[in-house]
């Protein structure tokens, strides 16, 4: 199975084969890390994230990378939080597992995830670390497709969270 890292930086910034962003349904940009990766990528990845007519909350796209030092990045919808008892858990693990499955699709043996619905959308951040990991685990058990896969993380706590929900926080040392 793939080596999983949990690291504090910016995404755009990373050399590995596929990066996620955490897009809208719309895929045609906005803020936080997606704004990010806009700005990184140039607006060549606007023109084909237009081509591709938008995605489904849960499910992700595929684009090349442009001036991204990342080959492709994976477009995932995560849900907006609105209490838990709208399918949101379901929905963010589908973002997890569907991106996965295409940049592997894609031949990508390494790829670097965001906090995917934890800023604007309001996740809570440990419930979704929690999933995050859960869901790449379970989806890569078993596949040599992928040799390494990066939580990239913006701030101090989410990374505490990702290294407590991989079994790695200083409580379980
Ligand atoms: N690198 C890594 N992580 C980042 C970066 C970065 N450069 N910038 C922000 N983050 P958010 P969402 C973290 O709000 O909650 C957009 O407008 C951030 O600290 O970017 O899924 C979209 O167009 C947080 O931990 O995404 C959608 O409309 C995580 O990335 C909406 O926001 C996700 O925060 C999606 O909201």
């Amino acid at each position: 199975m793939a080596g999983f890292e949990v690291m504090r930086g910016d995404i755009t910034t990373l050399r590995v084969d596929a990066i996620v962003n955490a897009a809208n349904s719309s895929l045609l940009g906005g803020g936080g890390v997606d704004g990010a990766i806009h700005r990184a990528a140039g607006p060549e990845l606007l023109a084909e994230c237009r081509a591709l007519g938008g995605c489904p909350t849960g499910e992700a796209r595929i684009t090349r990378g442009y001036g991204l030092p990342a080959s492709h990045v994976v477009h995932a919808v995560g849900p907006v939080w609105t209490g838990g008892d709208k399918g949101e858990d379901a929905l963010l693990a589908g973002c997890y597992r569907h991106a996965l499955a295409l940049a592997m699709e894609h031949g990508a043996r390494s790829i670097a995830f965001p906090a995917i619905s934890t800023g604007v959308y309001g996740f809570p951040k440990d419930r979704a670390a929690r999933i995050a990991v859960e869901t790449v685990r379970e989806t890569l058990t078993e596949s040599d497709a992928m040799d390494r896969v990066v939580f990239c993380c913006f701030d101090a706590e989410t990374e505490r969270l990702y290294e407590a929900a991989l079994g790695r926080g200083r409580a379980a040392r």
